[in-house]
């Protein structure tokens, strides 16, 4: 069955790219194949469902790459395992050539098929020896961080950058920060500051950016830039404290790594994480010594460093193909009303939660109306909620605060809807995913009417994900893939009918 229909034919433009994203350490398996070294997520869930064998891409790829072609898809977004290319993961230590070698047969697979690849460089999974030699991305020695995450990211530039032109640094620092320091992982919490972690992050992909513009953007001519994470939060009546609360909590996630100039209304400065490259007076006051300045030479490098989310304030400094990079999921409505710190920071707080808590004045989220009712279709597991009008406002917001002054388009790097329960349903019940397709229905009707009629640019789309895979620490209940993979016997791979509610929805939207 097929939910909903397409509409308004040829309304993106031709050039509008499409496709399905995914990560490695959700989807590869292959944990000791071939000479891969351990990461920190092999660490951290070895005593529950894990990653060791996920859907087995790391045998699987050719089958990947053929359900894209079926699907249609312009672009795939995958990312590198770091420890699969670089075992130990430091500067100095060896590297990993069976590693490499997945990758590059990935990639010509990928370009042979006519799809364009989207590299993310670091998707969560850190070699676990640099997090036990020092504390990994929460290290309080910067600059070894810095000198092995460019090391590593020159590596893939030099192997892979002469077929892959867009690369992404880091995939949601916001919520690399989040899992470490506001107790998504409690193990890995106690040593780490948020701050310390913002400021590693912001420089590691300030450094990367910049060595990929100085060495090989010149000759390669690819686009570098980050992606960021943002829910959309509405409030959930007219008063001072709900609105006020609303606006905080989304200026505050993307302020996490956005700052400056680009946010037009001062209020939202507050949350922001620097001021040009000094601490927020507000968030000092608050905060005090733990939140850290960066030095001028610091901020030098992450001023301007990304081709396709501004990180700050000089978003023109390179001209190549601009845009913003946005992985969105729901929404929910902002009460505003003080919670307590337990309230805040138990289990059921989704990642913005937190933030909220953290930043924009211990308040309260929710997913319940004034009406009593859940503000829209509940996916698994907390996340997310099905609520298409949340997501056109985000890209409002977006495209008004971040981008139409520079004429910036938005690229969606990620969206989409997890099911429950699959494992109890029979074959035919999982591929008739009718929720995801009127979640996919939604939301991309509300980014064809943005761009036919609030006017914003949007250069592209990739849905979450191409296949159901391993959701960190929630297993692989929550499902999230347009296709079913048969963990229990082959890892066969049978794609739901939302591929086909997609494939028709761009067939008819983008232009010929
Ligand atoms: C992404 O992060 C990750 O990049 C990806 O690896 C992961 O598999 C995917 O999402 C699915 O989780 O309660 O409706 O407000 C997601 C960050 C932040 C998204 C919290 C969902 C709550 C939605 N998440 N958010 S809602």
């Amino acid at each position: 069955t097929i939910v909903g229909e397409p509409s308004y034919k040829n309304v993106l433009p031709s050039n509008f790219f499409h496709g399905y994203a995914s990560a490695s350490y959700q989807i590869e398996g292959g944990y000791r194949q071939d000479g891969r070294g351990s990461s920190i997520w092999d660490e951290y869930l070895k005593n529950q469902e894990n990653g060791n064998e996920a859907v087995d891409s790391y045998n699987h790829w050719k089958e990947d790459v053929q359900l894209l072609k079926q699907y249609n898809s312009s672009v795939y977004r995958f990312s590198i395992s770091w420890s699969r290319v670089k075992p130990l993961g430091g500067k100095n230590d060896p590297v990993n050539e069976g590693g490499i070698e997945y990758y590059n047969k990935l990639i010509d697979e990928l370009l042979e098929a006519g799809i364009t690849p989207w590299i993310t460089i670091y998707h969560w999974d850190l070699p676990l020896e640099l997090q036990n030699r020092y504390n990994g991305l929460a290290t309080e020695d910067t600059n070894r961080i810095v000198e092995d995450f460019v090391s590593y990211s020159q590596l893939l530039f030099e192997r892979f950058g002469d077929r892959v032109k867009n690369w992404i640094t880091l995939n949601e620092p916001l919520v690399v920060t989040a899992l470490s320091s506001f107790g998504l992982i409690p193990k890995w919490d106690a040593r780490t500051s948020p701050f310390t972690h913002a400021k590693n992050l912001l420089l590691v992909h300030g450094y990367t950016v910049d060595l990929y513009r100085r060495e090989f953007q010149p000759n390669q001519g690819g686009q570098i830039g980050i992606t960021l994470n943002c829910d959309w939060v509405s409030p959930i009546d007219d008063s001072p404290e709900a609105t006020a609360c609303a606006e905080q909590s989304v200026a505050s996630v993307l302020g996490w790594s956005v700052s400056g100039e680009t946010l037009n209304a001062s209020r939202f400065r507050a949350n922001t994480f620097t001021d040009n490259g000094r601490v927020n007076p507000v968030l000092k006051e608050r905060f005090g010594d733990t939140f850290l300045d960066f030095s001028p030479q610091e901020w030098n490098v992450i001023k301007g460093s990304s081709d396709f989310t501004l990180v700050t304030h000089n978003v023109l400094m390179k001209p190549v193909a601009y845009s913003f990079g946005l992985n969105h999921y729901g929404t929910k409505y902002a009460t505003g009303k003080k919670l307590d710190a337990n309230k805040a920071y138990d289990s059921d707080a989704t990642v913005q939660d937190k933030v909220a808590f953290f930043f924009a004045g211990n308040v309260e989220l929710t997913a319940i109306g004034k009406d009593g009712k859940v503000i829209g279709n509940r996916g698994f597991n907390d996340h997310p909620l099905d609520v298409p009008w949340g997501f056109r406002d985000l890209l409002r917001y977006c495209w008004n605060s971040y981008c139409k002054s520079s004429d910036i388009p938005i690229v969606i790097t990620e969206n989409g809807f997890a099911t429950d329960g699959e494992a109890e349903m029979s074959l035919d019940e999982i591929i008739n995913d009718t929720q995801r397709q009127t979640y996919y229905n939604g939301y991309i009707k509300e980014l064809i009417e943005a761009v036919r009629d609030d006017g914003i640019k949007i250069s592209g789309y990739m849905g979450w994900s191409l296949m159901d895979n391993l959701e960190w620490m929630f297993g692989y209940a929550p499902r999230f893939g347009v296709t079913y993979v048969d963990r229990e016997h082959d890892f066969g791979r049978y794609p739901k009918d939302s591929t086909k509610l997609l494939k028709a929805i761009w067939e008819h939207t983008v232009g010929k």
